[in-house]
């Protein structure tokens, strides 16, 4: 196992509690930026790309029409009924999600994941494009921008603030300051699709201008986020590298409802895809050892989850029930900068 950031934090104890202690990174600051400033209109991927390199969010007019978003809703609408629901520690419990949108929504799949300006903004940012000697031959191959999540959230009134956090953590990146933004650097892009009209209070999605220009270990702190509001059919792009977080819903009775996609690198997958017309049963055949050495099982944190959960809870569920609670790879300290 290799460790890329054994140094990036000290553990401390103070009263029986342990704390992760992180030294300060004054060089990596917020981007002051407003609304305007962040939005466009029927814009070209070059101008996409643009406020991405320099805010790493992007909000973008009328991105789909009224007719494909009511056909989106109606599928989340008909799906929240049997959502997930969150105990509060990661989403609030008054936020319900639909998870993998794209194995239960064709109009999801083909107006959003396949909207142009997703596909082209992708590419350009998660693409890879390489030269190779195969014996006497060089080859050349291109491996597109794919699919890696698409998960709606409805939040309803009440719920408090997710805490910030970056989308590419699942990826185990590590991240270096940057004072230009570098392309190669990223393993997913999002797009942030408005359903419902989203604000600052019902729960707009807020997020760090210039974060994802920072050091792996700067800390994002809460005044630093801008809300990206969004009128129903609008849609804001994001790196993965970007703090980021659901907001608390303020209101009385409003449901901020979004669907969230991203796209990752296509070389982040296995070389054989084992798992399309493979029955369920074969995986129900094997041992406990063997879906975990096929990949089958979570890897921690936040990948590779069936429905959001470890594949367990289809293929053994007594497994399951006995590690919800006890996630062997994870360990949690409150952070103190220092
Ligand atoms: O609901 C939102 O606005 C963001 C959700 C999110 O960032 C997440 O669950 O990773
Ligand atoms: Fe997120």
């Amino acid at each position: 196992m290799i460790s890329q950031t054994a140094d990036a934090f000290k553990i401390i104890e103070k009263d029986g509690v342990k704390y992760a202690e992180v030294q300060a990174f004054p060089e990596d600051v917020a981007v002051k930026c407003t609304a305007e400033d962040l939005t466009l209109v029927s814009p070209t991927k070059e101008q996409v790309l643009a406020k991405l390199e320099r805010y790493g969010g992007c909000i973008v007019k009328n991105y789909l029409p009224k007719e494909k978003v009511d056909l989106i809703e109606q599928d989340v609408d008909a799906l929240i009924i049997d959502g997930r629901k969150y105990n509060g520690s990661f989403l609030p419990t008054q936020t319900i999600s639909v998870p993998a949108m794209c194995k239960k929504s064709l109009v999801t799949t083909e107006e959003f994941v396949c909207h142009p300006l997703n596909l082209a903004v992708s590419d350009a940012i998660l693409g890879k494009e390489n030269c190779f000697w195969v014996g006497d031959e060089v080859i050349t191959g291109y491996s597109p921008a794919q699919h890696n999540s698409c998960i709606s959230f409805r939040i309803g009134p009440g719920a408090p603030d997710q805490v910030l956090h970056r989308d590419d953590i699942l990826h185990h990146n590590i991240r270096k300051h940057m004072d230009r933004y570098e392309y190669g650097t990223e393993t997913a892009v999002g797009t942030v699709l408005a359903l419902s009209k989203t604000t600052k209070q019902n729960g707009a999605t807020r997020f760090v201008p210039g974060s994802h220009l920072w050091s792996h270990m700067r800390k994002p702190l809460k005044d630093e986020a801008v809300y990206a509001e969004l009128e129903r059919g609008d849609c804001f792009f994001m790196l993965a590298s970007c703090y980021h977080g659901g907001s608390a819903n303020t209101t009385e009775s409003e449901y901020r409802t979004q669907v969230i996609l991203f796209m990752t690198q296509g070389t982040l997958r296995q070389e054989e895809n084992i798992l399309l017309g493979t029955p369920l049963e074969y995986f129900k055949s094997l041992s406990l050892t063997a879906i975990k050495a096929l990949g089958i099982t979570m890897s921690y944190p936040f990948c590779g989850g069936v429905n959001g959960r470890d594949a367990t809870a289809l293929l053994m569920p007594e497994e399951y029930k006995k590690r919800e609670k006890d996630d062997p790879y994870t360990s949690t300290y409150p952070g103190l900068v220092v």
